[in-house]
């Protein structure tokens, strides 16, 4: 009998500045349900999927900026959506901007939770890889500011048994870094969840921002091909307070290939049956680390942070 799991990404379109977290959760619960209706047991939310994109604004004043945070989770406006998931037995990934106190300190994180059949977290991961700038850059339409607004992430990269599979998570830019993918590949993932909120132009690299979309799938599915896993990469897309968001929502195979892709820039679910053994093909063969990886040369990885040019 094949392990199979049928997951859903549940790409969102726009968020206004102005929409209530009641108003989103209420979007974000007919996809649910709509996903549950297609079969699906695991559903995959957008990074930052209860707020628009706020770090394309330079805010200054502190509760302007705490208001796009949520305190606790679930929340009196999330619960809803915990309590429907529940009812239907299904579980999701939701990305949200958290505001946690430690130690009467308090931190700010770009986060994802990991949300069981019943309702309950079994696993949160903060975004390691902070694109973009911390200060206001004058000559740009819009900025790109979570170095500002979010602290790096402090929980790595963990994987963890859920759903009949080994469940890790990402968020957003870690999906162009292969150390992501490679870190959860190391402690065997077969599934990766990824949300994303990727401005286009990305204000950064204009150069390639005719690329975006290519750039968005390249990432997922070599992440995918070069560890033998499922990547399921969900977009808050469309166009979000005057700043283009992209779309591409998609759900990649072990082999690298695409098999299901959102075709709209709206609230879209897409569906498949990942036959998560095919994850092995790979795992024993191509991508047999044990028998084929050689760390004593690949030290420069963590022993050096930026590039440094040869001598000479
Ligand atoms: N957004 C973008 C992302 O990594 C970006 C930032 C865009 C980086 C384009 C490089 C090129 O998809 C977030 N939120 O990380």
């Amino acid at each position: 009998m094949p392990r199979t799991l049928t997951v859903a990404g549940a790409q969102t379109g726009p968020i206004a500045r102005d929409e209530s977290r009641a108003a989103v959760v209420r979007r974000l619960i007919a996809l649910l349900r709509e996903a549950h209706a297609g079969g699906a047991r695991l559903v995959v939310f957008p990074e930052l999927a209860l707020t628009t994109f706020f770090p394309r604004w330079w805010l200054e004043d502190q509760a302007e900026i705490d208001a796009f945070f949520e305190r606790e989770m679930p929340g009196p406006d999330t619960r809803p959506l915990f309590e429907e998931a529940a009812r239907l037995g299904v579980g999701f990934y939701l990305g949200y901007a958290e505001l946690v106190e430690h130690g009467g300190i308090a931190r700010r994180f770009n986060t994802t939770v990991l949300v069981d059949a019943a309702g309950r977290i079994i696993g949160r991961y903060r975004k390691v890889h902070l694109p973009g700038h911390r200060d206001f850059l004058p000559d740009r339409p819009y900025q790109h500011l979570e170095k500002k607004y979010f602290e790096p992430g402090d929980l790595g990269f963990p994987v963890r048994r859920a759903f009949d599979a080994n469940v890790g998570m990402c968020i957003c830019n870690d999906r162009r870094w292969p150390e992501t993918y490679r870190v959860m590949g190391l402690q065997d993932v077969e599934l990766v969840l990824v949300g994303y909120n990727t401005p286009v132009p990305s204000v950064m690299t204009p150069q390639y921002d005719h690329l975006a979309a290519f750039h968005n799938h390249l990432s997922m599915q070599a992440g995918a091909y070069q560890n033998s896993c499922f990547v399921v990469g969900v977009a808050k897309a469309g166009r979000e307070e005057g700043s283009d968001l992209l779309a591409g929502s998609c759900i990649v195979a072990p082999s690298g290939e695409i098999i299901a892709q959102a075709s709209t820039e709206g609230d879209e679910v897409i569906l498949a049956t990942c036959r998560l053994d095919l994850c092995a093909i790979n795992k024993r063969t191509t991508f047999n680390f044990a028998a084929h990886r050689r760390t004593e040369h690949y030290g420069l990885i963590t022993e050096r942070t930026g590039a440094l040019p040869p001598p000479g």
